[in-house]
């Protein structure tokens, strides 16, 4: 018997009747073979002067925000800290590419684009500090919480996106995943949904090498993250994630073509977490020193300094007045993180449904009376 195999078998186009079959061409959906960039290249000369400054004061800010969150963890003020250390670039280009009506979709990695898009440091900081509620007003910052179960925030991204396109809105939502996130079924079910529906999303994957201690090529065997959006019906792009340049140009087109009716874009950035996956992680029991000081040679701070340096755009007096904001800011985390937080019991209750159930209520009521008990108890003592 002969078994044929895909020497004897012919593609035939066109013959099929109905909906069966490939319905477009896959060619201009695929991801450039090479991560784009745009320091250090002729590009660079075409892109703002003045966004190229913003991006750098924002990159010098944002490391010392990681610096300092990460200092606070290790002295017992902050409970946890998943440090964007080394993925700068990604964090201050997602939340400068948007638009103030636009929605960001954050990880828990991501405290950094929160603080970008204009959310308080500090409060921003909330949820790491242990307290159950989100310390920012989504609604308000147009940012949704940081979302510790991973990729959940991708179809909630995609639902609010297609719901702002059915009321005629011109909003945009970016959501933000991790090389592990890909793994997902929310990561499936909602690039199937955003191509299907055509919502204005964009997937931006900061691929930084690592799911805590699993390294990507034990998470996936895709060519790369981007050429995922292939299967889905949207374009993939490659990026060199530690270049802010590139990556705020990348990141503007395909919000742009969202905005413009064109779908949604699954973004790949190539970057690396210079710390380890949190303050709770040893990351020397996975990788060796000597990747993460390659790295450091690919550092997004490194490269946009000498990229503008050799553009002219960059000044001392730019590099100055970024540092001195970053140790003012990183004062402030101090002072602010030195205090015990007064935290009031009660707010438990808020927040966990619209109207409270009965037996919230009645929760509510006793934890009331203990707490005042506690406190009659007290002054008695106080008294004695
Ligand atoms: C649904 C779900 N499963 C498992 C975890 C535990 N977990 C927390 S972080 C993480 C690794 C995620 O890696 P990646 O998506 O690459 O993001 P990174 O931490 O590298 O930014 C895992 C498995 C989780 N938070 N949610
Ligand atoms: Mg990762």
């Amino acid at each position: 018997m002969t078994v044929l195999d895909h020497r004897h078998l012919t593609p035939v186009p066109g013959w099929l009747p109905g909906a069966t079959g490939p319905r477009s061409d896959p060619a201009p959906l695929l991801p450039d073979t090479a991560p784009v960039r745009v320091l250090g290249t002729p590009a660079l000369d075409k892109a703002d002067p003045l966004l190229l400054r913003e991006l750098y004061r924002r990159l010098v800010v944002g490391r010392r925000y990681n610096q300092q969150a990460t200092v606070l963890t290790k002295q017992g003020r902050l409970a946890v800290y998943p440090a964007s250390t080394g993925q700068e670039a990604c964090q201050v280009a997602a939340a400068l590419a948007l638009r103030p009506d636009d929605w960001l979709f954050p990880s828990y990695r991501d405290t950094l684009a929160v603080v970008s898009r204009g959310v308080d440091p500090l409060e921003a900081l909330t949820l790491l500090r242990g307290n159950a509620h989100t310390g920012y007003d989504p609604r308000a910052a147009r940012t949704a919480p940081l979302c510790t179960p991973l990729a959940t925030q991708a179809p909630h991204a995609v639902g609010l996106a297609h719901a702002a396109r059915l009321r005629g809105e011109p909003v945009v939502a970016l959501a933000m995943l991790g090389d592990g996130g890909t793994s997902e079924g929310d990561f499936h079910e909602a690039l199937n949904f955003a191509a299907v529906l055509q919502a204005p999303v964009v997937f931006l994957v900061q691929n930084n090498g690592y799911a805590i201690s699993v390294p990507l090529t034990r998470q996936s065997a895709a060519p790369s993250l981007a050429h995922k959006a292939v299967g889905y019906g949207m374009p993939g792009r490659l990026v060199d994630g530690n270049d802010a340049a590139a990556m705020h140009a990348v990141l503007s087109e395909a919000i742009e073509h969202a905005r413009s009716g064109g779908g949604p874009t699954l973004i790949e950035a190539l970057t690396y977490r210079i710390e380890a996956h949190t303050n709770a992680d040893d990351a020397t029991r996975y990788r060796e020193d000597a990747e993460v000081t390659a790295w450091r040679e690919h550092d997004p701070i490194l490269l946009m300094e000498r990229g503008l340096r050799a553009a002219g755009v960059l000044d001392d007096q730019l590099v100055q007045e970024s540092a001195d904001e970053a140790e003012a800011l990183a004062a402030r985390m101090r002072a602010e993180f030195h205090a015990e937080p007064r935290l009031d019991p009660q707010a438990l209750f808020a927040h966990v449904y619209a109207e409270q159930t009965p037996q919230l209520r009645e929760q509510a009521a006793q934890l009331a009376a203990e707490l005042a008990a506690e406190a009659a108890s007290e002054s008695e003592v106080h008294d004695r």
